[in-house]
Protein backbone atom coordinates (compact mmCIF):
# COMPACT_ATOMS: atom_id res chain seq x y z
CA UNK A 1 0.00 0.00 0.00
CA UNK A 2 0.86 3.78 -0.38
CA UNK A 3 -0.10 6.91 1.25
CA UNK A 4 -0.01 9.88 -0.25
CA UNK A 5 0.11 12.61 2.66
CA UNK A 6 1.47 16.07 3.13
CA UNK A 7 3.17 16.57 6.73
CA UNK A 8 0.67 17.19 10.02
CA UNK A 9 -2.09 17.16 7.79
CA UNK A 10 -5.77 14.81 8.15
CA UNK A 11 -3.40 12.83 5.99
CA UNK A 12 -1.54 11.47 9.44
CA UNK A 13 -4.53 9.88 10.75
CA UNK A 14 -4.03 6.99 7.77
CA UNK A 15 -0.31 7.14 8.67
CA UNK A 16 -1.17 6.49 12.33
CA UNK A 17 -3.12 3.62 11.43
CA UNK A 18 -1.06 1.98 9.22
CA UNK A 19 1.25 1.93 12.20
CA UNK A 20 -1.13 0.71 14.71
CA UNK A 21 -1.75 -2.24 11.79
CA UNK A 22 1.98 -2.87 11.64
CA UNK A 23 1.27 -3.33 8.04
CA UNK A 24 3.64 -3.08 5.10
CA UNK A 25 3.33 0.24 3.66
CA UNK A 26 5.16 2.94 1.62
CA UNK A 27 4.67 6.98 1.96
CA UNK A 28 4.73 9.30 -0.98
CA UNK A 29 4.99 13.05 0.70
CA UNK A 30 2.89 14.60 -1.75
CA UNK A 31 2.99 18.89 -2.74
CA UNK A 32 -0.49 19.26 -3.33
CA UNK A 33 0.01 23.02 -4.01
CA UNK A 34 1.99 22.10 -7.17
CA UNK A 35 -0.26 18.53 -7.78
CA UNK A 36 2.95 16.84 -7.76
CA UNK A 37 3.97 13.85 -5.82
CA UNK A 38 7.33 12.97 -4.01
CA UNK A 39 7.85 10.46 -7.28
CA UNK A 40 7.33 13.21 -9.60
CA UNK A 41 3.60 11.64 -10.78
CA UNK A 42 0.82 14.18 -11.24
CA UNK A 43 -1.34 14.29 -8.22
CA UNK A 44 -4.62 15.15 -9.88
CA UNK A 45 -4.51 11.77 -11.90
CA UNK A 46 -4.21 9.96 -8.31
CA UNK A 47 -6.65 11.79 -6.82
CA UNK A 48 -8.82 14.63 -8.75
CA UNK A 49 -9.56 16.65 -5.79
CA UNK A 50 -6.12 17.27 -5.32
CA UNK A 51 -6.03 16.80 -1.57
CA UNK A 52 -4.85 14.23 0.73
CA UNK A 53 -5.08 11.24 1.76
CA UNK A 54 -5.17 9.28 -0.99
CA UNK A 55 -4.30 5.91 -0.57
CA UNK A 56 -3.21 2.85 -3.28
CA UNK A 57 -3.87 -0.50 -2.22
CA UNK A 58 -1.88 -3.49 -3.17
CA UNK A 59 -4.32 -4.12 -6.17
CA UNK A 60 -4.01 -0.29 -7.15
CA UNK A 61 -6.80 0.80 -6.10
CA UNK A 62 -6.94 4.45 -5.10
CA UNK A 63 -9.29 5.33 -2.00
CA UNK A 64 -9.33 8.98 -1.10
CA UNK A 65 -11.90 10.69 1.68
CA UNK A 66 -10.83 10.40 5.49
CA UNK A 67 -13.57 8.51 6.28
CA UNK A 68 -13.16 5.91 3.64
CA UNK A 69 -9.80 5.52 3.38
CA UNK A 70 -9.60 5.17 7.51
CA UNK A 71 -12.40 2.24 7.60
CA UNK A 72 -10.61 0.36 4.50
CA UNK A 73 -7.47 0.04 6.62
CA UNK A 74 -9.32 -1.25 9.59
CA UNK A 75 -10.93 -3.99 7.62
CA UNK A 76 -7.97 -4.57 6.37
CA UNK A 77 -7.38 -6.34 9.86
CA UNK A 78 -9.99 -6.83 11.65
CA UNK A 79 -8.46 -8.85 14.51
CA UNK A 80 -6.75 -5.17 15.43
CA UNK A 81 -10.15 -3.69 16.61
CA UNK A 82 -9.71 -0.52 15.13
CA UNK A 83 -13.20 -0.18 13.52
CA UNK A 84 -16.33 -2.05 14.91
CA UNK A 85 -17.71 -4.83 12.42
CA UNK A 86 -19.57 -3.94 9.53
CA UNK A 87 -23.41 -3.94 10.42
CA UNK A 88 -23.63 -3.03 14.08
CA UNK A 89 -24.84 -0.25 15.73
CA UNK A 90 -21.33 0.47 17.00
CA UNK A 91 -20.24 0.71 13.31
CA UNK A 92 -22.98 3.32 12.50
CA UNK A 93 -21.68 5.19 15.88
CA UNK A 94 -17.65 4.94 14.06
CA UNK A 95 -19.57 6.16 10.81
CA UNK A 96 -20.97 8.88 13.08
CA UNK A 97 -17.99 9.92 15.04
CA UNK A 98 -15.47 9.87 11.35
CA UNK A 99 -18.77 12.35 9.90
CA UNK A 100 -18.15 14.79 12.77
CA UNK A 101 -14.79 14.97 12.48
CA UNK A 102 -14.61 15.29 9.12
CA UNK A 103 -17.04 17.67 7.98
CA UNK A 104 -17.66 19.56 11.67
CA UNK A 105 -14.49 19.63 13.54
CA UNK A 106 -11.67 19.17 10.34
CA UNK A 107 -13.68 21.70 8.46
CA UNK A 108 -14.18 24.17 11.51
CA UNK A 109 -10.50 24.75 10.73
CA UNK A 110 -10.58 25.74 7.60
CA UNK A 111 -10.55 29.44 7.88
CA UNK A 112 -6.87 28.84 9.50
CA UNK A 113 -5.36 27.01 6.76
CA UNK A 114 -7.04 29.22 3.87
CA UNK A 115 -3.66 31.30 3.38
CA UNK A 116 -4.97 34.50 4.50
CA UNK A 117 -4.43 36.01 7.66
CA UNK A 118 -6.97 36.25 10.27
CA UNK A 119 -7.25 38.78 12.56
CA UNK A 120 -10.08 40.21 14.33
CA UNK A 121 -13.66 39.34 13.75
CA UNK A 122 -13.18 36.55 11.57
CA UNK A 123 -10.12 34.83 13.64
CA UNK A 124 -12.92 35.50 16.49
CA UNK A 125 -15.71 34.14 14.95
CA UNK A 126 -13.48 30.66 13.71
CA UNK A 127 -11.92 30.22 17.35
CA UNK A 128 -15.71 30.08 18.21
CA UNK A 129 -16.73 27.73 15.76
CA UNK A 130 -13.80 24.92 16.96
CA UNK A 131 -14.82 25.80 20.32
CA UNK A 132 -18.46 24.83 19.45
CA UNK A 133 -17.07 21.29 17.80
CA UNK A 134 -14.22 20.53 20.87
CA UNK A 135 -17.42 21.48 23.04
CA UNK A 136 -18.83 17.85 21.72
CA UNK A 137 -16.01 16.34 21.70
CA UNK A 138 -15.66 16.85 25.09
CA UNK A 139 -19.39 15.78 26.08
CA UNK A 140 -18.65 12.70 24.08
CA UNK A 141 -16.01 12.16 26.79
CA UNK A 142 -18.13 13.39 29.86
CA UNK A 143 -18.76 9.47 31.10
CA UNK A 144 -14.79 9.40 31.41
CA UNK A 145 -14.12 7.33 28.58
CA UNK A 146 -10.71 6.96 27.26
CA UNK A 147 -11.86 7.24 23.54
CA UNK A 148 -14.65 8.26 21.24
CA UNK A 149 -16.75 4.99 21.33
CA UNK A 150 -15.80 3.97 24.75
CA UNK A 151 -12.67 2.65 25.78
CA UNK A 152 -11.38 1.25 22.52
CA UNK A 153 -9.01 3.36 20.54
CA UNK A 154 -10.37 3.42 17.24
CA UNK A 155 -9.69 4.94 14.13
CA UNK A 156 -12.00 7.94 14.63
CA UNK A 157 -9.73 8.49 17.30
CA UNK A 158 -6.69 9.17 14.76
CA UNK A 159 -8.76 11.27 12.70
CA UNK A 160 -9.73 13.56 15.82
CA UNK A 161 -6.57 13.52 17.48
CA UNK A 162 -4.91 15.04 14.54
CA UNK A 163 -7.59 17.44 13.97
CA UNK A 164 -7.67 18.63 17.82
CA UNK A 165 -3.68 18.62 17.68
CA UNK A 166 -3.90 21.51 14.86
CA UNK A 167 -5.20 23.91 17.69
CA UNK A 168 -1.59 24.12 19.04
CA UNK A 169 -0.27 25.05 15.89
CA UNK A 170 -2.57 27.80 15.26
CA UNK A 171 -2.57 29.06 18.17
CA UNK A 172 -6.05 28.15 19.69
CA UNK A 173 -6.29 27.04 23.38
CA UNK A 174 -8.61 23.78 24.02
CA UNK A 175 -8.26 24.90 27.87
CA UNK A 176 -11.86 25.39 28.50
CA UNK A 177 -12.00 21.27 27.47
CA UNK A 178 -10.18 19.79 29.73
CA UNK A 179 -11.39 15.95 28.81
CA UNK A 180 -10.46 16.92 25.55
CA UNK A 181 -6.75 17.79 26.42
CA UNK A 182 -6.10 14.56 28.02
CA UNK A 183 -7.53 12.53 25.03
CA UNK A 184 -5.28 14.28 23.04
CA UNK A 185 -2.16 13.83 25.46
CA UNK A 186 -3.61 10.22 25.74
CA UNK A 187 -3.21 9.49 21.95
CA UNK A 188 -0.67 11.52 21.90
CA UNK A 189 1.51 8.80 23.56
CA UNK A 190 0.62 5.63 21.88
CA UNK A 191 3.62 4.44 20.12
CA UNK A 192 1.98 4.68 16.85
CA UNK A 193 1.62 8.29 17.31
CA UNK A 194 4.42 9.06 18.34
CA UNK A 195 6.45 6.92 14.94
CA UNK A 196 4.27 9.19 12.85
CA UNK A 197 4.79 12.41 14.13
CA UNK A 198 8.91 11.70 13.89
CA UNK A 199 8.28 10.25 10.37
CA UNK A 200 6.50 13.20 9.27
CA UNK A 201 8.69 15.27 10.72
CA UNK A 202 7.06 16.95 13.60
CA UNK A 203 8.94 16.40 16.45
CA UNK A 204 12.08 14.13 17.13
CA UNK A 205 12.82 10.72 18.45
CA UNK A 206 11.91 10.51 21.64
CA UNK A 207 15.01 9.12 23.80
N1 LIG B 1 -12.86 15.65 2.26
C1 LIG B 1 -11.46 15.32 2.34
C2 LIG B 1 -10.68 16.53 2.81
C3 LIG B 1 -9.19 16.26 2.82
C4 LIG B 1 -8.40 17.53 3.10
O1 LIG B 1 -8.94 18.55 3.54
N2 LIG B 1 -7.07 17.42 2.89
C5 LIG B 1 -6.21 18.57 3.08
C6 LIG B 1 -5.18 18.31 4.15
S1 LIG B 1 -5.91 18.13 5.77
C7 LIG B 1 -5.44 18.84 1.80
O2 LIG B 1 -4.86 17.96 1.22
N3 LIG B 1 -5.46 20.10 1.39
C8 LIG B 1 -4.70 20.53 0.27
C9 LIG B 1 -5.51 21.13 -0.78
O3 LIG B 1 -6.75 21.15 -0.69
O4 LIG B 1 -4.88 21.59 -1.74
C10 LIG B 1 -11.24 14.13 3.26
O5 LIG B 1 -11.98 13.98 4.25
O6 LIG B 1 -10.33 13.32 3.00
Amino acid sequence: MKLHYKPGACSMASHIILNELGVAFELDKTDTNAGKTEAGDNFLKISPNGYVPALITDDGDIITENAAVLQYLADQSPDAGLAPANGTLARTRLQEALNFVSSELHKSFGPFFSGTELVGDARQRAETRVGRRAAYIEQSLADGRAFLLGDTFTVADAYAFVVLNWAGFVGVSLAAYPKTQSYVARIAARPAVIKAMVAEGLMEQPA
